[in-house]
C-alpha cells in the first residue's frame, strides 16, 4: 500500500530565482498539505549525506556544491499517494524531458539545477523527512 507522505526541498536555484512562493502555491493547489516546513541551508556534510547514493556519480561534487550554495526550503507533504503524485507534479529530472505543467518544466534551469527534490519511495520519504525534522516539528 502506498503511503501518504513525501519529502521535498526547494533547491537553491529556485530560491535564488524568486520562485519559492510560486512553487509552494503549485504544491498546495495540487492538493498537498504541509506537515513541516523549514527555510535553511545545508552544510557540506548534510548535502553529502543526503545524496550519498550518488557518491560514485561524476556529478556528485557539483551536486554537493550546488545544494550548499544558498538557502533551501525543506518540507514534509501529505496527500494520498504522496510519493508518486509529487513525482508527477515535479516532472522529469531534466527539464528538457519534463511534461508540460510540471514544476521542473516551469522553473528548472537544467538537469543539475532543477528547482525541486521529491522522494522516490515511501521508505526514502520517511528517512529524508527525519533527516530534516524532529517529531515535534511535524504537524
Ligand atoms: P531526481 O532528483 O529526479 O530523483 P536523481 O537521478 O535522483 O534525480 O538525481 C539527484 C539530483 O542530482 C538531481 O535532481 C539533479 O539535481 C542531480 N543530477 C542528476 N543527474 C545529473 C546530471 O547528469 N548532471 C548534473 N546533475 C545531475
Ligand atoms: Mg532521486
Amino acid at each position: 500500500m502506498s503511503g501518504n507522505r513525501t519529502f521535498t526541498m526547494l533547491k537553491p536555484d529556485a530560491i535564488e530565482n524568486g520562485h519559492m512562493g510560486k512553487i509552494i502555491d503549485m504544491i498546495i493547489q495540487a492538493g498537498f498539505s504541509i506537515k513541516a516546513m523549514k527555510f535553511t541551508r545545508l552544510t557540506e556534510e548534510q548535502a553529502k549525506k543526503f545524496y550519498e547514493v550518488h557518491a560514485e556519480r561524476p556529478f556528485y561534487g557539483e551536486l554537493v556544491e550546488y545544494m550548499t550554495s544558498g538557502p533551501i526550503v525543506a518540507a514534509i507533504l501529505e496527500k494520498d499517494n504522496a510519493v508518486a503524485d509529487f513525482r508527477a507534479l515535479i516532472g522529469a529530472t531534466d527539464p528538457a524531458e519534463a511534461a508540460e505543467g510540471t514544476i521542473r518544466k516551469y522553473y528548472a534551469e537544467s538537469k543539475g539545477r532543477n528547482a525541486v527534490h521529491g522522494s522516490d519511495s515511501d521508505e526514502n520519504a520517511a528517512i529524508e523527512g527525519k533527516f530534516h525534522f524532529n517529531d515535534s516539528e511535524i504537524f
